[in-house]
């Protein structure tokens, strides 16, 4: 811990004495994570930061082929069956509504949608701009619905039921 305090007092004297650098190259922390998705879909999401934004990569097997499944950081870092109804409401920091991953105004745990192939795999990578720090999303969970996310309706796209579930931990390897 003073390890990090440390670095964050250095990271501030440098962003103090080079304004003009300041929102470059930045990077708050350099923690990844990981999380192992089970349910309806098995698959591993990771998390890793950058300059712009924490990037997420999602890969998943056994949806069904040919389908869009809304795909969230929700608040809580509870897998529970048979609904994950503790994972609680979507990761929403700002008190933002919520919309699609392209949009300026949304919850930071909107990822937007899953697309499966005819094997019923889905892969996606997006950044996720709001947040820089992989920590901020630490213990909480990734869940995939049965039906796509609207990327409009309120509170949540009308995704529907939630079908899998993978709590985020730090990845170490
Ligand atoms: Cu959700």
């Amino acid at each position: 811990m003073k390890k990090i305090l440390f670095m964050t007092f250095i990271l501030m004297m440098a962003s103090c004495s080079h304004k003009e650098k300041k929102e470059s190259k930045t990077v708050v922390s350099t923690t990844q994570a990981e999380a192992k998705i089970e349910g309806k879909a098995v698959g591993e999401a990771n998390f890793r930061p950058t300059a712009k934004g924490v990037i997420v990569n999602i890969k998943v097997t056994g949806l069904k082929p040919n389908s869009i499944h809304g795909v969230h950081i929700h608040q809580n870092g509870v897998c529970d069956l048979p609904a994950y109804k503790k994972a609680g409401d979507h990761f929403n920091p700002d008190g933002h509504s919520h919309g699609g991953p392209a949009a300026t105004i949304k919850h930071v745990g909107d990822l937007g949608n899953l697309v499966s192939n005819q094997k019923g795999v889905a892969e996606k990578e997006m950044l996720m701009n709001d947040i820089k720090d992989v920590n901020t999303i630490m213990d909480r969970s990734l869940i995939i619905h049965d039906k796509a996310d609207d990327l409009m309706s309120q509170p949540a796209g009308n995704s529907g039921d939630r079908i899998a579930c993978g709590v985020i931990k730090v990845d170490n390897t």
